[in-house]
């Protein structure tokens, strides 16, 4: 016995692109069906992003879903780089006028789940046997299990909101898709405590033993990171080894403040950069990590799912609502263009900041010495500034 539904737009991925894409399309009185291999509080319980580049906060807003973002996130005029103790400040509203804003990606979902869940949003979880196809007709369809029960939605086009290890991106045909990946020789430990974190603002450092990176959640609540071997077992970072570690890296004078405390939550995360090309096949579009992944080192990720989707928003609604669909056959290229120029810009920060085992002396050196040119050139700093307050949409 099969289900068949009825509807605008199938939303593969309830994270952060998916709920968005939901919300901003149900905004403009365009419906969806939003499925995922998951369900709700396993997708609220994965910790990742936590600083908003102003135009995640904009779709947000757009989204009506920003109330709790305003009263409890952090904005955030600056952050420091620091290279063997010596510290640069990137004075991001100085240098730009804008501001960044920390909120965990967790409490992001939140709000969108909560808002979904509140206009009454038809979400089907814990799916199984996801698969698009039709996706070159006017009429494509998602089947998949639920339930135990084989479910079609039929649409007039599918949103691969699925993330990295989705199903979206593999139903675009070998022959077509091209992908572009490098794989960083070291990964990062995080852990969660509540502490006060060590710095009101963000502390990137690159020290001779890897690199660290000192973020928050709130007032009392930090969130840390140190680089190490990507294939460590998390099992031996002991709270302590990690604090001594973290404490080194930062440097005497950034340590000083550091309270320690146990770690609630402790996790290793591989880095890499990777880009997928198209990002639209026939009615198929893809946006956020299914499409591309980046280092966490510039804080682009989850930013730039949310470009994506408001790219693809914007595309869908004037589709809709004026039977334009110039944007539906830009978008790929669109869209791809912004991609590559925030891939870049994580790469460059990722290769500045982490020490590489196959480095010679002299590109350590050129690290130090790019850290140098930004301590030494507005024009240099104002180009990380740019790039870290978030990129112009197109
Ligand atoms: P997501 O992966 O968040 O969501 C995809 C959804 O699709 C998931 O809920 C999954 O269950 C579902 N799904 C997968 N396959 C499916 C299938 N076959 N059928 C149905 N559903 C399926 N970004 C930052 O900006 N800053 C950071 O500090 C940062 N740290 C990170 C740390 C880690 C460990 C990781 C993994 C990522 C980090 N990121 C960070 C990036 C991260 O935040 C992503 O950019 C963000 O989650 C992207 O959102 P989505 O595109 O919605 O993908
Ligand atoms: C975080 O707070 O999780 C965070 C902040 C900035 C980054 C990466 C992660 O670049």
């Amino acid at each position: 016995m099969t289900r068949t539904v009825q509807t605008s737009v199938c939303i593969i991925g309830a994270g952060p692109s998916g709920l968005l894409l939901s919300q901003l399309l149900a905004n403009a009185g365009i419906d969806t069906v939003v499925l995922d291999r998951k369900d709700r509080a396993y997708i609220e319980s994965r910790v990742r992003a936590g600083v908003l580049e102003q135009g995640t906060v904009e779709a947000m807003e757009e989204a009506g879903a920003a109330d709790r973002l305003h009263r409890e996130g952090l904005p955030h005029e600056g952050f420091k780089l620091a290279f063997d103790g010596d510290q640069h400040r990137i004075d991001l509203t100085g240098l730009t006028g804008k501001t960044v804003m920390v909120y965990g990606q967790t409490e992001m979902t939140k709000d969108l789940f909560d808002k979904r869940t509140a206009e009454g949003q038809a979400f089907y979880f814990n799916v199984d046997d996801v698969v698009p196809t039709e996706l070159k007709t006017d009429r494509p369809s998602v089947h998949f299990k639920h339930d135990g029960e084989q479910v079609v939605v039929e649409c007039d086009f599918v949103a691969g909101c699925d993330g990295f290890h989705g199903v979206s991106r593999r139903a675009i045909p070998s022959d077509i898709l091209r992908t572009f990946e490098r794989i960083y020789p070291f990964g990062w430990l995080g852990i969660l405590t509540e502490r006060p974190p060590v710095s009101h603002e963000l502390i990137y450092a690159n020290h001779e033993r890897g690199f660290a990176l000192a973020s928050m959640r709130s007032e009392t609540r930090s969130r840390y990171y140190i680089q190490c071997d990507v294939n460590d077992d998390v099992a031996d970072w002991s709270d302590d080894r990690f604090w001594q570690e973290f404490a080194r890296r930062l440097g005497p004078d950034a340590a000083a403040n550091l309270q320690t405390g146990p770690s609630f939550e402790k996790s290793i995360a591989p880095l890499r950069s990777f880009v997928a090309e198209p990002m639209r096949y026939g009615n198929l579009f893809l946006a956020g990590d299914s499409a591309h992944i980046v280092p966490p080192t510039g804080a682009k990720g989850l930013n730039l799912a949310a470009a994506d989707v408001r790219i693809l928003n914007r595309a869908l609604v004037e589709y809709y609502k004026n039977g334009n669909a110039q944007y539906i056959d830009t978008y790929s290229e669109t869209v791809l263009k912004r991609v590559w120029k925030v891939e870049r810009f994580s790469w460059q920060l990722s290769t500045l900041m982490h020490q590489f085992p196959e480095n010679s002396d002299f590109e350590k050196r050129m690290q130090r010495a790019e850290f140098d040119y930004l301590c030494s050139s507005e024009a240099a700093s104002r180009s990380i500034a740019e790039n870290y307050v978030g990129l112009p949409l197109d």
